[in-house]
């Protein structure tokens, strides 16, 4: 017979008589219940309970179908598709009319039209409501909750107060850099490090993904190349301390997202995952999540695809889900790892103050330790904020950049977030680099689940607050992470110079020529000349007399030019072995470039006017000195907007022009000197 919602009740009657018949009969039935049919065959058998129970599961799959129309009943249209719906498709269907999602089935045809695209959406809304901590529901209840306290203007921090708080300052360089930086290169060794790299870079318009991008065109090296060698290099100053002790690979794992996912992958398969073995980096992708239309959490579909919803980006937050669920934590716990680092995608000068601030977690025994540097009032980075609530409640926390002056103005501060008589904001700039320690991060995580505490950020039409411009989500940052700790947990930061630690890539060329003087550019070419400002001050720092820089502008922005140093990590990864391997008298001018490449290079008594590259393999011992003068290499200003020349380019304003150079390259085992 067929079925539908009516005949149900009839059918499950009939069901019960055909059980009542089989008390006094022996029959077998052979009983098929689908959505909108049931099938039952009747012969004579002996096998009495066989053929109960087969009367038993009809029934209570016509009971089922009976519920699904029931509580489908609010949408006619999704109603009239339950028959080409599996029964976990129904049962998602049945959450989103309970999360007052009705309106997603208001355009559906009837069955035989769009079924697969039909299909299609529940599968989609299977992946939101696995990929989320909690589900969808949860999602939307969140949703709902942080979108009335938008619209009432409920300030996050309400009963807050900011203060400025003390952590770990650092000098590159000084007696007590050098003993972090020495204790944090053998705690390397158990050590995870971890890169967010899922961000699409809207403000920078950069087609590629951002870790390809070159980080310096001297020698063309991308970040993630960068990023790789450094941690190897690491790696191997930590078991140079370790003597003897079995070494591991040190895990490093790339989140991604579908924006970066298979270009991050080809990258890294392309250059033989740049030295790693493969089986130490892990990638794990971030899913987005549904976007909102309305104060009410209201899902919103993709203007041009009834069947999808609109999804963004939820944060580089998702980042600590991802590696609890991953099982990773445990694992490198198990294998008695003590630290896992966060980084970001495009910052060149990270892993200079990396091992001096992992030293400082180890010293300080700092169960969160966030990098931070200067903050320029108004530059778009995070304050690290210590936020005191009227009831007692402490904890030290970064406050987004667009929360810190909106927090400031609101707790006695009228100005908001200016400088003070530094030149700089009171507050310490956030860089997100984050120092973890693995057991309490595994213990806190097993309360949460990774889940991070989220925001929200609608664009109104107007101060009626009803309506928004696009659609919005709910948002998460990594940093949030201390927002759920307990008071007893050791929170602290440490704070470099910005000229050591801090250079991303992350404006394109209009915006960047429109921040305030004296604010960072966070440019591809503020980045790439910060690399040579920095290697140019520690070789000034360990005595080189290098020239004063000279001042350019490129894209519109006005940057000074240093000697184009660059140094492969593994020549140098800390300042001290920068310190021990340049000796005696050497002087660089502001017109030249020297690249090291080598690992056992020594530079003494060097004096360099014009472009030296020194390249050798692991076993040469090399050492260059005397007199190189040549016409060099020359950084000459381009036209942003000419076709011709690559984008990773033309975002920078200039490129490198290879005149006259003096390479060499040492590929054998030996002892050898460079001296023109
Ligand atoms: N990222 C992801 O992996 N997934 C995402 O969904 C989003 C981003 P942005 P933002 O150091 O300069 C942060 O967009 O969020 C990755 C801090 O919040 O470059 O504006 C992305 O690939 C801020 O406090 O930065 O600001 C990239 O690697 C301040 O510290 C990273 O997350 C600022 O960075 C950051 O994404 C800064």
């Amino acid at each position: 017979m067929r079925i539908n919602s009516e005949s149900i009740p009839f059918a499950i009657s009939l069901l019960h008589r055909c059980y009542h018949l089989l008390n006094s009969h022996h029959f077998l039935f052979a009983i098929t219940v689908h959505s909108f049919w049931i099938r039952v065959e009747i012969s004579v058998s002996f096998y009495q309970s066989m053929a109960s129970s087969a009367v038993d599961s009809a029934i209570l799959k016509l009971a089922n179908v009976q519920l699904n129309e029931l509580s489908t009943s609010s949408s006619p249209n999704l109603q009239k598709n339950l028959s080409i719906l599996s029964p976990e498709q129904i049962e998602l269907g049945k959450m989103l009319l309970e999360t007052g999602q009705g309106h997603l089935f208001e355009n559906w045809p009837d069955p035989g039209v769009d079924d697969d695209e039909k299909k299609s959406l529940l599968a989609q809304v299977s992946l939101l409501n696995s990929s989320y901590p909690g589900g969808l529901a949860s999602y939307i209840k969140t949703a709902r909750e942080l979108l009335a306290d938008s619209k009432a203007g409920r300030n996050p921090f309400d009963g807050f107060t900011p203060s400025v708080p003390s952590g770990e300052v650092l000098t590159c360089g000084d007696d007590n850099f050098i003993q972090y930086e020495d204790t944090g290169v053998k705690e390397v060794q158990n050590a995870a490090f971890v890169l967010v790299a899922g961000g699409l870079g809207e403000r920078l318009g950069y087609k590629g993904i951002k870790v390809a991008l070159p980080m310096e065109t001297t020698t063309g090296t991308c970040f993630l190349q960068h990023y790789i060698e450094s941690i190897l290099s690491l790696t191997q100053a930590s078991y140079k301390h370790a003597q003897g002790e079995s070494q591991r690979d040190v895990p490093f794992v790339i989140m991604t997202s579908d924006d970066t996912h298979a270009h991050t992958l080809q990258l890294l398969e392309s250059n033989s995952y740049f030295g790693m073995k493969p089986t130490q980096v892990k990638l794990l992708k971030q899913e987005k999540v549904a976007c909102l239309a309305d104060n009410d959490a209201r899902l919103a579909l993709d203007p041009n695809n009834k069947y999808k919803i609109q999804t963004k980006p939820h944060g580089h937050g998702d980042v600590h889900s991802l590696l609890y669920s991953s099982g990773l934590l445990k694992e490198w716990k198990d294998a008695g790892l003590r630290w896992v680092l966060f980084f970001q995608d495009t910052n060149g000068l990270l892993f200079k103050a990396i091992p001096a601030a992992l030293g400082v977690s180890a010293t300080k025994e700092y169960h969160v330790n966030s990098l931070a540097v200067p903050r320029k009032a108004k530059e778009a980075i995070g304050g690290i904020t210590k936020l005191t609530h009227t009831d007692g409640r402490e904890m030290v926390i970064n406050v987004e950049y667009n929360q810190l002056d909106p927090l400031l103005r609101a707790t006695g501060h009228p100005d908001g977030d200016v400088n003070c008589e530094t030149g700089y904001s009171p507050y310490p700039g956030n860089i997100n680099q984050l120092i973890l320690e693995l057991g309490p991060y595994i213990d806190e995580l097993s309360k949460t689940g990774g889940a991070i505490k989220e925001f929200i950020n609608p664009k109104y039409k107007d101060s009626t607050k009803t309506e928004f411009k696009s659609s919005t989500r709910l948002e998460c940052m990594m940093q949030d992470y201390p927002k759920t700790l307990p008071p007893s947990a050791r929170v602290g930061f440490t704070v470099t110079e910005t000229w050591l630690a801090y250079a991303p890539v992350k404006n394109n060329p209009e915006d960047a020529a429109k921040v305030p003087k004296g604010n960072p550019y966070h440019s591809a070419t503020s980045g790439e000349t910060a690399i040579y400002r920095a290697n140019s001050m520690i070789l000034r720092k360990v005595g080189v007399k290098v020239d004063d820089p000279i001042t350019q502008v490129f894209n519109g922005q006005e940057v000074e030019v240093w000697s184009r140093i660059v140094w492969k990590p593994k020549w140098a990864v800390t300042f001290s072995d920068v310190k021990r391997k340049i000796k005696g008298n050497n002087s660089v001018s502001q017109k030249s470039t020297l690249v090291i490449k080598g690992s056992d290079v020594v530079i003494e008594d060097l004096a360099l006017d014009g472009a030296l590259i020194v390249d050798s393999v692991d076993e040469a011992e090399v050492k260059v000195g005397g007199s190189v003068c040549n016409k060099g290499w020359e950084i000459e200003g381009i036209d942003k907007d000419s076709g011709e020349l690559p984008e990773e380019v033309r975002i920078r304003g200039f490129k490198i022009k290879k005149m006259e150079q003096l390479e060499k390259l040492y590929g054998e085992s030996g002892k050898f000197l460079l001296k023109p």
